[in-house]
């Protein structure tokens, strides 16, 4: 007879969910020039010329416009630095941020 005694072993695998992306939105107003959102956009976000311009456009007709979806560090930061580089320029620029549902 053997003795041989074997042990179970379970593998757990840890179930990580995937931290929750937030949207940065470009904000409207009647006093930034357009052509300035453009700069900013393209400065922070990475846009092309194109890119920036229908994001600009979109938000310029609609009242606002989802630029890009990031984890919350990065979304708040980028908006942040899109907000102040309106500031910094004399503009009521805004970005704001939200979770994605
Ligand atoms: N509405 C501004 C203007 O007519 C341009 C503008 C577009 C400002 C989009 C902000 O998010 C914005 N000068």
């Amino acid at each position: 007879m053997s003795d041989i005694t074997t042990t179970p072993r379970t593998k757990v695998l840890p179930k990580t969910e995937r931290p929750r992306l937030h949207k940065v939105i470009l904000l409207n107003d009647d006093y930034t020039p357009r052509e300035f959102v453009i700069v900013v956009l393209k400065a922070v976000f990475r846009m092309s010329e194109d890119q920036a311009y229908r994001v600009m456009m979109t938000a310029h007709r609609r009242g606002a416009c989802v630029v890009a979806v990031y984890t919350k560090e990065i979304a708040e930061t980028k908006a942040t630095e899109g907000t102040d580089a309106g500031r910094s320029a004399g503009h009521p620029l805004q970005f704001t941020t939200e979770p994605e549902e």
